[in-house]
């Protein structure tokens, strides 16, 4: 176990949680989902794009876990605050193999929205990738060998290939329990992937004790990529804290600077968490209690940082900093 896990956890002092948290809950969806959480959130054309998880049971939330299945909800805002939901779930996908796609993150790159998924199948979990202009087709550009998910896209080409960051799940090799790490692997074209390198491994980061892996899409700034990270902690001693029988992790949130050229270099990273569920929409009410996970990340001219997260499994918050403290966080240690 790491060290830090003795003393209480806590969020940064730099980031802030926006006042109308949760910005977005299953009563602002028009088709009644019983969980709205883990989205993923871009500036496209002029206005937010959120595309969000919705888990679905059947009529109250106990029946939800665990006969739901998922869709993928849409909805705009003109600044990423309020949100109008469309009236229609924009993506589901179930066929013979795929059982269903969910938390979605969204990089747009040279005009295009590209989504990043995970897919449930009877054979494993597989990280996906497709490309959408319209929000109502989705084309699939690649698919993982299982066990994968997390991915998330940088917004542009570095040395000349896309780049990606991911978590697949060695159990196997990492002893048979989660000791889950971050990857970087990079493409021609979105649809190959290989020259795959460790980024950060579970053991560097000094509040988790399980697994690690990607938040939301890094963003670009003059002294590197500021990207998000979830990092999990498991205690035995919790038992039941949410609608499950039994719920013993904690997902915080920490977050890390890649070299600008080179994103396979940590530049710096916080040694403590950035975001620690607190708040009572994080730690009470909701499917799995004591679980922020972000997902979206945009930068505002102002320097103002959005961070989108789901909290609890059952609702979508939005937290906000500004970057110059983030990046300093990340350094400070260097
Ligand atoms: C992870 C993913 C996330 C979820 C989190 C906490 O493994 O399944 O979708 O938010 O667990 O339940």
């Amino acid at each position: 176990m790491n060290a830090n896990l003795g003393s209480p956890l806590q969020s940064s002092a730099l980031i802030t949680r926006h006042p109308a948290n949760p910005i977005l809950a299953p009563k602002d969806v028009p088709y009644h989902p019983a969980m709205v959480f883990n989205a993923g959130v871009a500036k496209y054309q002029g206005k937010y794009v959120m595309v969000f998880r919705n888990d679905y049971g059947n009529e109250s939330e106990e029946q939800v876990y665990p006969s739901y299945t998922t869709n993928l909800g849409l909805a705009f805002s003109d600044d990423g605050v309020a949100w109008t939901v469309q009236p229609m779930p924009c993506w589901s996908w179930h066929d013979e193999e795929i059982q269903r796609v969910y938390d979605p993150r969204l990089t747009v790159i040279e005009g295009r929205c590209y989504i990043c998924f995970a897919v449930d199948t009877k054979h494993g979990v597989r990280g996906g990738i497709a490309v959408t202009d319209d929000f109502q087709s989705f084309e699939v550009l690649s698919l993982s060998v299982p066990d994968n998910r997390n991915m998330v896209l940088f917004p542009e080409k570095i040395g000349g290939h896309y780049t990606r960051l991911e978590r697949p799940f060695p159990v196997y090799s990492r002893g048979g329990v989660d000791r889950f790490d971050m990857w970087l692997s990079r493409s021609p074209d979105l649809r190959y992937w290989g020259d795959s390198q460790l980024l950060l491994a579970v053991e560097q980061v000094p509040y988790a004790n399980d697994k690690i892996g990607p938040g939301a899409p890094p963003i670009k700034t003059e002294q590197g990529w500021l990207t998000t990270f979830h990092a999990v902690d498991l205690d035995p001693t919790r038992g039941k804290n949410g609608w499950e029988a039994s719920w013993k992790k904690r997902y915080t949130a920490g977050i890390m600077l890649l070299d600008l050229e080179n994103p396979s270099q940590v530049r710096g990273m916080s040694t403590s968490p950035l975001l620690v569920p607190e708040a009572d929409y994080e730690v009470a009410g909701g499917f799995r209690n004591n679980v922020v996970f972000p997902g979206g990340m945009v930068l505002e001219e102002s320097g103002e940082v959005k961070i989108y997260y789901g909290a609890a499994d059952t609702v979508e918050c939005l937290a906000t900093a500004d970057v110059h403290d983030l990046i300093r966080l990340c350094l400070e240690n260097e």
